[in-house]
């Protein structure tokens, strides 16, 4: 007997059978379908280059992943499956929007132009954070569960009050979607009709807890509660992720107010590189996801409608194949900070206790050079 648990099926793999209110252009097997609210053009040139984001940043992932495993980072969150909603939504964005991260937007980061050693620097203790969000309208990785949602509304009010015509998008997990920082968040947008956008990858985990634990509802229904709008999108179609959040983003320059997207994805690895999800997960749940892949779809379209050939791939390939390579020789160069470097970057302006407690800590340091002892 079947048990419907909100959008679940309770014998059904998890999330696997979609539901029917999902934004779709392209299927799981490459075929194009239209969609009444969302459609989108797409020129082939135009494809295959949403094809090659997809690979180089599955590629980046893979080679961060290894890193760690080799002891060369201190831990990685993998975006592996997430793909399309990355590359789908931060493709969406102009120059001048801005976005605020969790610490697996990997993919957004590539969009907005953030070198991926970068991001590694972080996860390899060797820098606080490793890129400045100002220079790419990309704000630093979030470790704190949703409280960037509320940075987010608070930089879009910001931008409203300016008068300037950008938008701002936030990304969350599922699990997120139950803290209060989002709720908070949701409100402020609300009431002041803030330019942002909430994109929510509902990857169906929250480390070892499942989507039913935070929503008895489709999370995009959440917001008709806020008073704005909400939709869920197939997010593993990149064509799909991209049409809805250009809409989105387009009503919230345009004085519409924010919107909430339900990203409906699967997380394919573990939480993070500490994390082992066979310990709470079943096998057959992560099979049936891997027929939904977001690269393999894009491959399928692109070949049944000769817009690539062999060719083509095997150039991604090769240039994936030395993305992975600069990444970790240039991973690997980075210089391990002096330990004062902590202190850096805590205030803008000077600080007479950091001053204080830099010079103490520089002198016990001192002390073991002078005693010989390292
Ligand atoms: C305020 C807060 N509480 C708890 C944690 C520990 N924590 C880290 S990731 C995570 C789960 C987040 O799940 P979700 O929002 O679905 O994002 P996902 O990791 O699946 O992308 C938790 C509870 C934290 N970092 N911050
Ligand atoms: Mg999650």
């Amino acid at each position: 007997m079947t048990h419907r648990r909100g959008n679940v099926t309770a014998d059904a793999p998890r999330g696997v059978d979609a539901p029917p209110d999902l934004v779709q252009l392209l299927t799981p097997e490459g075929e194009r379908v239209d969609h009444p609210d969302y459609d989108i053009e797409l020129t082939a040139e135009e494809v295959r280059s949403l094809y090659r984001d997809l690979v180089l940043v599955r590629r980046v992932d893979l080679e961060a992943v290894a890193l760690q495993r080799q002891g060369e980072l201190g831990l990685w969150a993998s975006l592996l499956g997430q793909e399309a909603a990355q590359i789908g939504s931060g493709r969406a964005l102009t120059a001048t929007d801005m976005a605020f991260p969790t610490y697996r937007e990997h993919g957004v980061a590539w969009c907005r132009d953030v070198d991926p050693v970068k991001l590694l620097g972080m996860f390899r203790g060797v820098n606080h954070g490793g890129w400045d969000p100002a220079e790419h309208n990309f704000h630093l990785y979030t470790i704190v569960i949703g409280s960037q949602t509320l940075h987010a509304v608070g930089y879009a009010m910001g931008v409203q009050r300016d008068g300037a015509d950008a938008a701002t998008i936030v990304y969350f997990g599922d699990g997120a979607s139950a803290q209060g920082d989002v709720n908070e968040a949701f409100i402020w947008a609300s009431v002041f009709n803030a330019p942002v956008v909430f994109f929510c990858q509902n990857n169906q985990w929250a480390i070892s807890q499942p989507m039913e634990r935070q929503t008895k509802i489709p999370l995009y229904q959440r917001a008709s509660g806020f008073g704005f709008p909400g939709v869920r999108v197939d997010g593993n179609d990149v064509f799909a992720c991209l049409a809805v959040t250009r809409q989105a983003l387009r009503d919230a320059r345009e004085g519409q107010g924010p919107t909430l997207i339900e990203a409906y994805t699967y997380r394919m690895g573990a939480h993070t590189t500490s994390d082992d999800p066979t310990r709470y997960r079943l096998a057959d749940e992560l099979e049936a996801w891997k027929l939904k892949d977001p690269i393999e779809r894009v491959k399928a379209y692109l070949f049944k409608n000769q817009f690539a050939d062999q060719e083509f791939f095997d150039k991604i390939d090769a240039e994936a194949d030395a993305l992975g390579k600069d990444v970790r020789a240039r991973c690997l160069a980075m210089p391990d900070p002096k330990p004062e470097a902590m202190f850096q970057h805590v205030y803008t302006e000077p600080h007479a206790l950091l001053d204080e407690e830099r010079e103490q800590y520089l002198t016990y340091l001192a002390g073991f050079e002078a005693g010989g002892e390292r």
